[in-house]
Order: C-alpha cells, then sequence, then structure tokens
C-alpha cells in the first residue's frame, strides 16, 4: 500500500465523520404577529414517523388557540389570509373529530398560559420535511385566536389568524 493510498483512506474516513449517515433534517418557523412582532418560534425535525414540532411561544395571548400548518408559505400581517387554507394535499375534509378528515396540517390545540409563554412538543403524522412542506409554494404555522372545534369545515371555525411563520430550511 503506498502512501498515496494511505491518504485516499484518511481522507474518505474524514469526510464520514464530517457528515454523519443521519444527519437531523430540520426546518424552522419563525412566528410573528399581526403588529409584526416576534412571538416566538416552532423547530420541525423530521422522524422516521413524521415531523415532531417543538413549539416555543414567547408572547402570546392566554388561551386555547388552533393551530395549523397552512398551504402556502407566505406571511402578510396583519390578516395572514396570504398562507392560504389549512396544508391539504389528500383533499380531506378538516378536522381531528371528522371522519372525512383530517387535513394533513390540522393539529391540536394550543393552550397558552397568563405568562403568554408556552413550550411544548406536537408530533404531525401526516406531513414530511420533503416535498410535501418545503416543495412547491411552501407552508406556514399558523396559530388563531380561538380554539378549532375539530369538526367546522374548512377550518374548525378557529377566527382570526392571529400569528403566522413562513416554514423555511
Ligand atoms: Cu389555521
Ligand atoms: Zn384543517
Amino acid at each position: 500500500m503506498g502512501h498515496k493510498t494511505i491518504i485516499a483512506v484518511a481522507a474518505l474516513a474524514l469526510a464520514a465523520l464530517a457528515s454523519p449517515a443521519f444527519a437531523v433534517d430540520k426546518a424552522t418557523a419563525l412566528l410573528k404577529d399581526a403588529d409584526g412582532k416576534d412571538v416566538g418560534k416552532v423547530t420541525l425535525i423530521a422522524v422516521p414517523s413524521g415531523v415532531l414540532l417543538a413549539v416555543d411561544l414567547t408572547d402570546m395571548p392566554p388561551g386555547d388557540h388552533g393551530f395549523h400548518i397552512h398551504g402556502i408559505g407566505k406571511c402578510v400581517a396583519p390578516y395572514f389570509k396570504t398562507a392560504g387554507g389549512h396544508f391539504n394535499p389528500e383533499e380531506d375534509e378538516h378536522g381531528l373529530l371528522n371522519e372525512a378528515g383530517p387535513h394533513a396540517g390540522d393539529m391540536p390545540n394550543i393552550h397558552v398560559p397568563a405568562s403568554g409563554k408556552l413550550r411544548v412538543e406536537v408530533l404531525n403524522q401526516s406531513v414530511n420535511l420533503g416535498m410535501g412542506l418545503l416543495g412547491g409554494e411552501g407552508t406556514a404555522i399558523v396559530v388563531h385566536q380561538g380554539a378549532d372545534d375539530y369538526v367546522s369545515n374548512p377550518a374548525g371555525d378557529a377566527g382570526p389568524r392571529i400569528a403566522c411563520g413562513v416554514i423555511s430550511k
């Protein structure tokens, strides 16, 4: 074995160290409210069964809020209508309690305490970090003023959109 071969093997070993085979695939959504103020972030982590959303809200109105992935990655304040409807590639109906649902972007309500701060993790098994959430027009995390009733179409009667963040790498 000549020197050149040994150098090549060493280089391969270094390359393997630098890029682990199971790199964690992540995306982030920085949430802003209608006034453009930062109110928290959601870190999306690819897991074998879907996407784990690590929610870290820092300044939200206390109470119960609808929490969804919407189908367009565009958050224009103050109404955030630009984010479109719920992410729904399978053309299902809305709602976790709907036999004909849910939308892939439907997730449980979040419950913000009086402090306005909330950390919670949510597993969404209907999405992935590939073309689903990051392809096409992109997607966004949206928080609503009221709770999702998990059955009303098209959006759970959760009221106005109060915070929005584009999901991006
Ligand atoms: Cu929504
Ligand atoms: Zn929905």
